[in-house]
């Protein structure tokens, strides 16, 4: 019984310091088809929701599964958060625009403050990887898009609250010795 715990002890530590995971849409191509699939106002990945005030089609123009916000003359925002509230480091993500412009992610953490993420679109239509330095440590992110293409957003999970659980327990299994 002991060495279980034991056991599922180290397994949650060290999911607690798995390395990230890349939210890549390739769940939406098995269409095979070319242009804009719309499908709506929401998709989840990999424990992440992805929302939007308009309305979200996916494309498989760039060689892989990607995003397209459909925001017509309009302006929406999307918005990533972890589906269980957990904190997170958004580290990289691409982005393909048909005008050059710049475009800011505002990282929110737990206690409502704000980081910021200042990218600059091309506006060639290609899609670029762009790294992420500032948006550590938050609960969501959010930006203002006008149509762009973005694919690969790579997430890694903050260990620090499932850590704190996983030696809150072993405290308390102590205790129980
Ligand atoms: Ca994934
Ligand atoms: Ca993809």
């Amino acid at each position: 019984m002991k060495e279980s715990k034991a056991g599922l002890l180290f397994l949650l530590i060290t999911s607690a310091f798995a390395i990230g995971q890349v939210i890549d849409f390739e769940s939406l191509d098995d269409e095979g088809l070319a242009g804009n699939i719309y499908f709506g106002s929401s998709y989840s990945e990999d424990g992440f929701e992805l929302t939007t005030t308009e309305e979200f089609a996916y494309t498989t123009l760039y060689g892989s599964a990607s995003l397209v916000l459909h925001s017509g003359p309009d302006i929406g925002t999307v918005t990533i958060t972890q589906e269980n509230g957990e904190i997170f480091d958004m580290v990289s993500m691409d982005f393909a625009s048909g005008s050059s412009q710049n475009l800011t992610l505002i990282g929110t953490r737990i206690d409502n403050s704000t980081v910021e993420q200042l990218i600059s679109l091309e506006g060639n239509w290609l899609i670029d990887s762009y790294t992420l330095t500032n948006l550590t440590d938050i609960v969501s992110v959010g930006w203002e898009d006008r149509d762009f293409v973005f694919d690969n957003i790579t997430i890694v999970p903050e260990p620090t609250t499932l850590l704190l659980f996983t030696l809150g327990i072993f405290g308390i299994q102590r205790l129980n010795v």
